[in-house]
């Protein structure tokens, strides 16, 4: 393929309620687009990242100037364009996972359009529809926590997330826990702990969690084994694992025993689904994490959750639980699970209206040879 045109298109995106984490409180999203225009065909991608560095070292900014001053000059000097190579050719760049993961998803996208092929059929995804949860953020009070729990729960979520931090994890588990005894309970710390709160987060193992996920920092791969061992409850890493050789490093340290696969923290769909299918051959498994994405990225990330090594459900929600007006088609939950999209590339299209009403900044880059 030749890239005729490279959009990066950027909207802050109003949540419906903000969504505090460990590292901060989001009331927008803040969305970038990579827009591909080949000989072949059109296609769209999402770089998930945050608009600041608190989650990892990417940054919304940081994946916009990476696409412009490094990343399209890259692809453009290549030998061949396709989705396969997007990869390697951009191997050179270190980091900024989720400005590759937008360029080659969109790539991807265009690839698979001219092709005819939906991206689940491509990537060898076996189910029609996934199972997927909701990430609660943390709240102004337990109270509020379980009113929010119940509400998610009354719109059909099965499996809920709660994000904790020192100060806010005991007794808010504990609360939800006591409301909803059968409900598939899991917890997300964003590194917000360090070995030294050992035994604290050990009080955790006596309420039934799916698992606890990332609660020391993303090179603590020795304290994630200390908790590995220590625990009953399973634990999951996100941030500690940024490529096949750090992943191939926790299960060596036995420092997790789920991992949790997110498109933009990994390079891409293709990464995710080289990681999955390391994860099957080692009999660990997996789940599809999110960062808050439009229609564009969550039609990818549900294409990659439909692979049969994902076994827990997604962090991927309704369009409603995060937008009043999604940037695609919404995607409507039904018995907790999402349907995956079966048309060519990612099976969505983008909504040009919403761009326009939100005022997306639209921004061409340079792809004259
Ligand atoms: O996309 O539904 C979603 C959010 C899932 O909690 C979620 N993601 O660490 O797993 C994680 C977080 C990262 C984003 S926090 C703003
Ligand atoms: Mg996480």
């Amino acid at each position: 393929m030749m890239l005729e045109r490279v959009e990066l298109v950027r909207v802050h995106l109003p949540l419906v309620r903000p969504f505090r984490t460990s590292f901060g409180t989001q009331t927008v999203k803040d969305i970038l687009l990579v827009h591909v225009e080949t000989d072949a065909a059109e296609g769209w991608g999402e770089a998930a990242a945050h608009p600041e560095p608190y989650y990892n070292e990417e940054f919304v900014d940081a994946s916009m100037l990476v696409i412009e001053r490094f990343a399209v000059p890259a692809l453009l000097s290549a030998p061949e364009l396709t989705a396969e190579s997007v990869q390697s050719s951009l191997a050179r760049i270190k980091g900024y996972p989720a400005a590759k993961a937008g360029l080659e998803m969109a790539i991807l996208d265009a690839e698979l359009s001219a092709g005819g092929v939906s991206l689940a059929d491509y990537l060898g995804g076996t189910r029609d529809n996934v199972d997927v949860g909701v990430s609660v953020g943390i709240t102004q009070s337990v109270g509020a926590l379980v009113d929010l729990v119940s509400s998610y729960v009354d719109d059909g979520y099965r499996r809920v997330k709660l994000k904790i931090e020192p100060g806010f994890d005991v007794e808010p588990v504990a609360a939800v826990r006591a409301a909803f005894p059968d409900l598939a309970l899991q917890v997300d710390a964003n590194a917000a702990y360090t070995l030294d709160d050992l035994y604290h987060v050990s009080l955790l193992d006596e309420f039934g969690l799916l698992m606890i996920e990332q609660p020391f920092a993303a090179d603590d791969l020795g304290g994630h084994a200390i908790l590995t061992r220590r625990l009953r409850t399973p634990i999951c890493l996100d941030e500690s694992v940024v490529s096949l050789r750090s992943a191939e490093q926790a299960l060596a340290a036995q420092a997790c025993t789920v991992m949790n696969l997110k498109v933009g923290r990994l390079g891409g769909v293709l990464a995710c689904r080289a990681l999955h299918n390391l994860c099957v051959e080692r009999g660990v498994p997996v789940w599809c994490g999110g960062m808050l994405e439009s229609g564009v990225g969550r039609a990818a990330n549900v294409a990659l959750a439909s692979l049969p090594g994902f076994v827990y459900p997604a962090d991927l929600s309704a369009s409603d639980r995060y937008f009043h007006r999604d940037l695609t088609e919404p995607f409507v939950m039904t018995g907790s699970q999402l349907a995956v999209p079966r048309g060519p590339g990612l099976g969505v299209s983008v909504d040009q209206s919403a761009l326009a009403d939100l005022r997306a900044i639209r921004h061409d880059l340079e792809v004259n040879r």
